[in-house]
């Protein structure tokens, strides 16, 4: 009777959809993705892409405007610089009919900072945290969680920025952002309340409706 009694109190404290999705392009495609136009592709079990541009960055995204606070975390490394500034980044609460999101971003030389800030009708805000910089040829760890009207950006699980902005946007989807150089992406988790389970990586699927129909919504960019 106490073990059942336990279970009822835990499942009524449960979220309604909180999931966990993982990518690790070792299945060769970019399923559930949106690329924007950029040549984003899957080469040897990683994403990669080269991008020259610094103002307008190459980003590539996953969600919809039912996810509101998440923890969205990958791989990063910078393999050819193509531009004086280069850096690797991520966005969230992402709309691109607005172009209305929160980012983050690692800056080379001479910006040398991790930043965070976000972007509301043409106006940008943004705090910049400790100098340095990411260095050729080398992985990093990037993180950045999102809850409410906070943000905090983490580089090889230091937390190295944490923002908050009563103007930070509601929801919306996350993803890569980078420019200046050529780069490779790996091992992406998402995290948080509406947050399918799913990606590349196998999952102990609660159940297999749920599954068809979350994936349906993401496919549909909904
Ligand atoms: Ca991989």
């Amino acid at each position: 009777m106490k073990i059942i009694l336990v279970l009822c109190v835990f499942l009524t404290a449960m979220p309604a959809f909180a999931g966990t999705f993982k990518d690790n392009f070792d299945d060769g495609d970019l399923d559930g993705w949106t690329t924007f136009g950029k040549d984003w592709k899957v080469e040897n079990g990683k994403l990669t892409c080269s991008w020259s541009g610094i103002n307008e960055g190459a980003i590539l995204t996953i969600g919809n405007s039912s996810w509101i606070d998440y923890t969205f975390e990958y791989d990063g490394i910078v393999l050819e610089k193509l531009s004086d500034n280069y850096y690797l980044g991520h966005v969230m609460r992402y709309d691109k009919q607005s172009a209305f999101f929160l980012y983050t971003a690692f800056h080379a030389p001479p910006w040398n900072n991790p930043v965070i800030g976000f972007i509301v009708n043409d106006q940008n805000f943004f705090i910049q945290g400790r100098q340095f910089g990411p260095e050729l040829n080398k992985w990093y760890h990037l993180k950045m969680v999102m809850q409410g009207k906070e943000a905090k950006f983490y580089i090889d699980d230091n937390l190295e920025v944490t923002y908050q902005h009563d103007l930070i946007p509601e929801s919306g989807s996350v993803g890569i952002l980078f420019g200046g150089c050529m780069a490779e992406f790996d091992n992406v988790i998402i995290t948080g309340s509406n947050v399918p389970d799913g990606g590349s990586i196998g999952f102990a699927i609660a159940s297999k409706r749920k599954l068809t129909t979350t994936w349906g919504e993401i496919r549909r960019g909904k």
